[in-house]
């Protein structure tokens, strides 16, 4: 008896020891806030990953820009300095215009548009990434986009000379046709941008003024719903291609549900954080009449511009997108 329960104990030790000597550690770098939706949800993803590979890997999120700056997290997954990570994906729309599907002005700018706009768009994402030897694993919409001033504005006039602070080619492309000064900064530096003057307005979502209190330096949040950009999580090929088939299940079954959950998450957190915004002291509400069907106007010149620059890849995701 006591011999049996020996072995058994020692038995279980072997299998302890076996699975740490397998257990890996995988950093993922994550560019926006620890409370912002996207990285709770990174967090939740993580530890359903941990659970289910009974430890074999172990995923560590590092939210805020902290490990690598979101314009760096892409490059730092490409070339293998960390195993996954997460990062804007229109961000990429100078290595390939079709990236910026995502945030063409009044293309997509409801959730359920969104949704379909990406099964549009998935497999070519897919096979672009596969060629850069990543590996996408779920992605997840911002609320609607709209516009932040430290002003009231009710045309594209009175935007003229503003300071603009943007976080893709596409928010630098609307500054320039509303005769705004754009700069890019990445989110997790929008508070102090905005408190020295840096910056004077954005177009960004409730979510991410709400996150970072933008009230402190601005007064207006004007609802434009241009658009709904999003997240994705990209794992490095070779990292993927080395992961156990049965670990390669249970993460994507972990990505499913991160980006279910985290889809809902976006739709709950609109409402939530622009009465965050009022609370905060903001005036929230929709743009004027004028201001909306300006700014649609420079939606469709987008639009076109962008179809000439991402050719017959973007059609064929614009044209499966309209026919949905
Ligand atoms: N927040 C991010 C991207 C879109 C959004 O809503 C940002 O402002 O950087």
């Amino acid at each position: 008896m006591k011999l049996k329960s020996a072995l058994v104990g020692l038995s279980s030790a072997m299998v302890m020891m076996t699975s740490a000597a397998h257990a890996e550690k995988w950093d993922m770098p994550m560019a926006y806030s620890g409370s912002n939706f996207h990285s709770v949800t990174g967090a939740e993803f993580a530890k359903c990953v941990t659970t289910g590979t009974g430890g074999d890997i172990e995923i560590v999120t590092h939210p805020s820009g902290s490990l690598f700056k979101g314009a760096d997290i892409k490059r730092a997954i490409q070339t293998g300095q960390a195993p996954i990570g997460e990062r804007l994906l229109s961000g990429h729309q100078n290595e390939n215009p079709v990236f910026g599907v995502d945030s063409l002005p009044f293309l997509a700018s409801s959730f359920d548009d969104a949704a379909k706009l990406w099964k549009a768009s998935k497999p070519t994402m897919e096979s672009i990434l596969d060629k850069q030897n990543l590996v996408l694993l779920y992605s997840v919409p911002w609320p609607p986009q709209g516009l932040y001033f430290k002003k009231e504005v009710n045309s594209v006039a009175d935007m003229k000379g503003i300071k603009f602070r943007s976080y893709n080619n596409a928010t630098a492309r609307l500054a320039e046709l509303t005769g705004m000064l754009p700069v890019t900064i990445e989110a997790a530096e929008i508070s102090q941008a905005f408190a020295t003057g840096v910056a004077e307005s954005m177009v960004s979502s409730g979510a991410t003024g709400y996150d970072r209190k933008v009230w402190e330096s601005l007064t207006h949040f004007y609802e434009v719903d241009s658009w709904l950009p999003r997240n994705y999580i990209m794992v490095n090929k070779d990292v993927w291609g080395k992961t156990s088939e049965a670990n390669q299940n249970v993460i994507n079954a972990c990505a499913q549900m991160a980006e279910y959950a985290g889809t809902w998450r976006a739709k709950e957190y609109t409402g939530f954080t622009l009465t965050g915004l009022r609370n905060g002291g903001m005036t929230v509400g929709p743009a004027s009449d004028t201001l909306t069907s300006e700014l649609k106007e420079i939606g469709a010149t987008m639009t076109e511009e962008w179809l000439k620059a991402a050719g017959d890849d973007g059609k064929a995701i614009v044209d499966a997108f309209r026919a949905m």
